[in-house]
C-alpha cells in the first residue's frame, strides 16, 4: 500500500496547443476517490524541479512517443535518487510495447490501455500476479496479464483532478475563435472505424463507450463555476454520436452559455445535429479528411465507402452544413500516404478548395507506434528501433510511393501558403466576417519563433 503516488506527465505540448493532461488527471482523481494522495507533476507547464516528484515509492509516468527517451532519462534519475521506487507507466506507447517499454525504458509495471482501475489496485499493493491490465518485471522476467476488461459504465469515475494542476497555465489554441479561458472533456472513449495511421484504438479499441450526458454536464459546470471556464474542447475521436444523448449535452451547454468545439469524421454530422450545435454555442467542427482521393482514403481505411463520387459528396456535405450554419472549420489533410502519387496530391488540394476549411493542418504521414500504418514500415524494414529518430524525418517515411520527404514538405510549404493567400480564401473570411484566422496564423507564427527561441527545435505537429 502506497502512502502517495506522485504522477508526471512528460511533457507532450506542442507550441500551438497546451491542454491539461486529461490521462493523468483522471487517474489522480480515481486515485483520490479511493483514498491515496496524489501530487502531479505536468512537465508541460511546470517548471518545478522533477526532483521534487521522485520521493513517493510510486510513481507514474505518462509520455508520448517522441519522448520515449525523456522518459528513459527520467526514469533513471529516479531511480538514482530513490533506488526503491516502483515506476509505472502507461498511454499509447507503452500499451502498443509493453515489452519494449519494460526492456528499453526500464520501467517496473506497463499498465495497457484503460487504466483508472489497475492503478488503484496497484497503489493498493495488490500482488502484481493479480492485477489484470499489466505487463511486469520480476526477477529479471518479463509477464504480461491477461487484458482487463473496459469499464462498463465510465460515469463511475469521478472528473478529472484539475485541483492538482494551476488550470491557468493551460492555453488550449486549437479553439482558434474559441472564447478564453478554455478546457478539454473526454466525453466518450474509442471511435468505430479503423483507420490503419491512427492509435486510437490501441487505448480504446474499436468500441466507443460514453458516458452520460448529465454526467458530462456535471464536468462543465464544475468547469464553468470553479475554473471560470468558458469554453470547452471536446477531445472525443468522434463527438456528434448518439442521438439522445448528443441533444441532451447541446440542450445543457446552451443552458450553461458555453462556447464550444469538437472532433468529428465527416459522415456522423447530421443536418439537424449541426443546427442544433450552432445553437448550443458549437463554433468549430475539426474534421480528419487526410485526402482528396478516394482510392488513398481506401488505402488508409477511413471507412467512407468505395464509390469515389459518394465518398467526394460526404466530404463536401460535411463542410457544406457547417457553413449553412456559420460553424467555422478546420480541416488535417496527410500528404505521402501509401499509393500517394502526384496526381492523388493535386485532387487533395482541389478538394481543399472546393469544401473551403476556414483552417487547415497538412502533415507529412507519420507512422505511429503500433498501428497498422506501423507493422506495414516495420514489414518492409524501414522504421528503425531508434527512437531518437522518432523525433526526425524517420518519422516521416513513406511506402508504397516514389514522393520524396523533400518533394511533400516542399508541397504541404506551398499549399499552405498558396490556400491562405489565395483570392477566395480571403473572400471567405470577408464574407463570414471573420479575419480571426488571420490572427490565429500571426500568433502560431510567433508562437513557432518562441519555441525555436526556447531552443526545443524538436519536430512539431499538433493533431
Ligand atoms: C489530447 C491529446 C494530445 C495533447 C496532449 C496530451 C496529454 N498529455 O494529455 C497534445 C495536443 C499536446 C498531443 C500531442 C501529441 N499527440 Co496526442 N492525443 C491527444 C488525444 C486526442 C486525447 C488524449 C487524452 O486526453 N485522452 C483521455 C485520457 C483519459 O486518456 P489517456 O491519456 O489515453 O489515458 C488513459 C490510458 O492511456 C492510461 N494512461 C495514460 N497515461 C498513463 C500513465 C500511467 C502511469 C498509467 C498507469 C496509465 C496511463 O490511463 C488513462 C486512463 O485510462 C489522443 C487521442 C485519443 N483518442 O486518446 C491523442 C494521441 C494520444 N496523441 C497521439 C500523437 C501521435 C501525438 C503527437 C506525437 C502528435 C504529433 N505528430 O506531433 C504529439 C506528441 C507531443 C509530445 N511531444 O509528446 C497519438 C498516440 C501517441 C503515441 N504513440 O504516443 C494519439 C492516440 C492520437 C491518435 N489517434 O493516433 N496529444
Ligand atoms: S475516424 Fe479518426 S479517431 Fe476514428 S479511427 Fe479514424 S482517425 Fe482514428
Amino acid at each position: 500500500m502506497s502512502s502517495e503516488i506522485n504522477l508526471i506527465n512528460v511533457e507532450s505540448s506542442t507550441y500551438v496547443n497546451i491542454p491539461e493532461p486529461l490521462g493523468i488527471l483522471q487517474l489522480a482523481a480515481n486515485l483520490e476517490k479511493n483514498n491515496f494522495k496524489v501530487k502531479v507533476l505536468d512537465m508541460s507547464v511546470d517548471k518545478r524541479s522533477v526532483k521534487n516528484f521522485f520521493d513517493s515509492d510510486l510513481i507514474g509516468l505518462s509520455f508520448s512517443t517522441p519522448n520515449v527517451l525523456k522518459t528513459k532519462e527520467i526514469i533513471k534519475e529516479i531511480r538514482s535518487y530513490n533506488p526503491n521506487a516502483k515506476i509505472m507507466i502507461g498511454g499509447s506507447h507503452a500499451s502498443a510495447l509493453p515489452e519494449m517499454a519494460l526492456k528499453e525504458i526500464e520501467a517496473d509495471i506497463v499498465a495497457r490501455k484503460e487504466s483508472d482501475l489497475t492503478i488503484v489496485e496497484i497503489a493498493e499493493g495488490k500482488l502484481l500476479k493479480d492485477i489484470l491490465g499489466i505487463s511486469y518485471k520480476e526477477n529479471n522476467k518479463i509477464h504480461h496479464n491477461p487484458d482487463r476488461p473496459f469499464i462498463e459504465n465510465l460515469d463511475i469515475l469521478p472528473y478529472p483532478a484539475r485541483h492538482l494542476v494551476d488550470m491557468d497555465k493551460y492555453d488550449i489554441h486549437f479553439t482558434w475563435e474559441g472564447l478564453k479561458p478554455a478546457a478539454t472533456v473526454f466525453s466518450s472513449r474509442g471511435c468505430f472505424a479503423n483507420c490503419i495511421y491512427c492509435a486510437s484504438k490501441i487505448t480504446w479499441e474499436r468500441i466507443v463507450r460514453f458516458r452520460s450526458a448529465e454526467h458530462v454536464l456535471g464536468e462543465i459546470q464544475e468547469l464553468k463555476e470553479k475554473y471560470g471556464r468558458k469554453e470547452i474542447l471536446f477531445y472525443d475521436d468522434v463527438f456528434p454520436l448518439k442521438q439522445e444523448r448528443l441533444v441532451k449535452i447541446c440542450e445543457g451547454l446552451k443552458d450553461m452559455n458555453m462556447s464550444w468545439c469538437c472532433l468529428s469524421r465527416v459522415d456522423t454530422l447530421r443536418e439537424d445535429n449541426a443546427k442544433l450545435m450552432a445553437e448550443s454555442g458549437c463554433h468549430m467542427v475539426n474534421f480528419g479528411v487526410e485526402s482528396g482521393s478516394s482510392k488513398i482514403l481506401q488505402n488508409l481505411d477511413k471507412g467512407l465507402g468505395e464509390n469515389p463520387i459518394e465518398v467526394k459528396n460526404k466530404i463536401r456535405k460535411a463542410f457544406d452544413l457547417c457553413h449553412k450554419h456559420k460553424i467555422s472549420t478546420k480541416a488535417s489533410f496527410m500528404f505521402g500516404s501509401p499509393e500517394e502519387t502526384k496526381e492523388s496530391i493535386q485532387e487533395t488540394i482541389d478538394m481543399i478548395y472546393e469544401i473551403m476549411p476556414d483552417y487547415m493542418w497538412i502533415f507529412s504521414l507519420t507512422p505511429i507506434v503500433g498501428t497498422e500504418l506501423w507493422n506495414m514500415h516495420k514489414e518492409k524494414g524501414i522504421l528503425q528501433d531508434n527512437w531518437s529518430l522518432y523525433d526526425q524525418n524517420l518519422y516521416n517515411k513513406y511506402i508504397n510511393t516514389s514522393l520524396s520527404y523533400d518533394f511533400v514538405r516542399k508541397k504541404i510549404r506551398n499549399t499552405y501558403l498558396n490556400y491562405y493567400l489565395s483570392p477566395k480564401y480571403f473572400l471567405r473570411q470577408i464574407k463570414r466576417g471573420s479575419l480571426k484566422p488571420y490572427k490565429a496564423m500571426f500568433e502560431e507564427f510567433s508562437g513557432a519563433i518562441r519555441y525555436v527561441l526556447s531552443g526545443k527545435t524538436r519536430k512539431i505537429e499538433a493533431e
